[in-house]
């Protein structure tokens, strides 16, 4: 069924710029309305922008032409708001300053090694109340896209977690609400968890058993946002979690972990690094990785009662 049709089904006629009035205070509004105004455009641009840079990111990881397109596209426009005290990215090894009170943390484009597989790709981003590097305890607001089938905007402000859809007009698209309140299902249905089986601790390698073991499906596609999506909606984990080789794990505190546990929580769901809730890491650098494990809080905690008995 075409988006349209879908959202006049379920009379979810509400635009995006209509809820931000209503429900969302100003700054953040801006700061969302920007996001997604620029998501339009990213969308359009990905097909042209295909190829690797010659440089990588402040992690080492290769860069795509796209990555420096969709950090160049959000940091100026979040910055143009005048909303954003600063930008930090993944991107870039240090934050763009601006004059309004929002520390905006961001993964411009998350999954680019999927561009030439054309699967899913997202955007991150974290609405921070304090100067970054700051826990995720000073998260007002939290969102991600999806570039899919559909280009969805997924956000909390303090409150219920929202997606919007990018509908095709006469005009520009205009995002229109797909799915309000959403809680993530208690009874878990999909898992997925990056890096290498092999190279997996041993207490994750056990715990995926007892998922498999109980008939829940694998589901991985490599981008965070993609995956986790599918857990917010189906139930169930989504981890990248403590490897042999890489006992920090890969994701980005500020960037990419805690502002999906800030939405995972506003969904009913938890997040941990093992131990404790990711939103009370306090990262020292900016690019601060972490192990990490999403969504059903039942499963947060079962990974974590393996990791503490380990
Ligand atoms: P890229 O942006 O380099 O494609 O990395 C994507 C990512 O950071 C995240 O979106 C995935 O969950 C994770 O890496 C996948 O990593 P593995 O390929 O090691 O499973």
């Amino acid at each position: 069924m075409p988006v349209g049709a879908y959202l006049r089904v379920n009379k979810l006629l509400t635009s995006l710029d209509e809820h931000l009035r209503a429900h969302v205070p100003d700054n953040l509004s801006s700061l969302i309305s920007t996001i997604a105004a620029a998501s339009i455009d990213i969308r359009r641009t990905l097909p042209t922008s295909l190829g690797m840079t010659a440089g990588v990111n402040t992690s080492g990881e290769k860069q795509a032409r796209a990555d420096v397109y969709a950090n160049e596209k959000f940091a100026t426009s979040l910055i143009g708001t005048g909303k954003a005290a600063e930008v930090a990215s993944e991107e870039m090894a240090d934050a763009l300053q601006g004059e309004g009170s929002i520390h905006v943390a961001m993964d411009p484009l998350d999954g680019s090694s999927n561009i030439s597989t054309n699967n899913p790709l997202g955007s991150i981003f974290g609405f921070y109340s304090s100067k970054l590097p700051c826990s995720g305890e000073h998260l007002v607001g939290a969102a991600y896209v999806t570039y899919g089938p559909m280009l969805t905007l997924t956000f909390a402000t303090d409150g219920p977690v929202q997606t919007f859809a990018a509908v095709e007009g006469d005009g520009a698209p205009v995002f229109t609400l797909l799915e309000d309140n959403i809680h993530i299902p208690l009874r878990p249905e999909v898992f997925g968890l990056g890096g290498q089986r092999k190279d997996w601790i041993e207490p994750v390698e056990r715990f995926v058993e007892t998922l498999e073991g109980r008939g829940m499906k694998l589901r991985y596609g490599g981008t965070f946002v993609g995956d986790y999506n599918q857990v917010l909606r189906y139930g169930g984990i989504f981890g990248y979690p403590a490897l042999k080789s890489k006992p920090k794990g890969k994701l980005r505190i500020l960037y990419e972990a805690a502002p999906m546990a800030y939405i995972t929580a506003h969904a009913d769901g938890a997040s941990s690094d093992g131990t404790q809730d990711i939103l009370t890491l306090r990262p020292s650098t900016l690019a601060q990785p972490t192990p990490l494990y999403l969504g059903s809080e039942s499963l947060v905690r079962e990974v974590e009662a393996l990791i503490a008995r380990r």
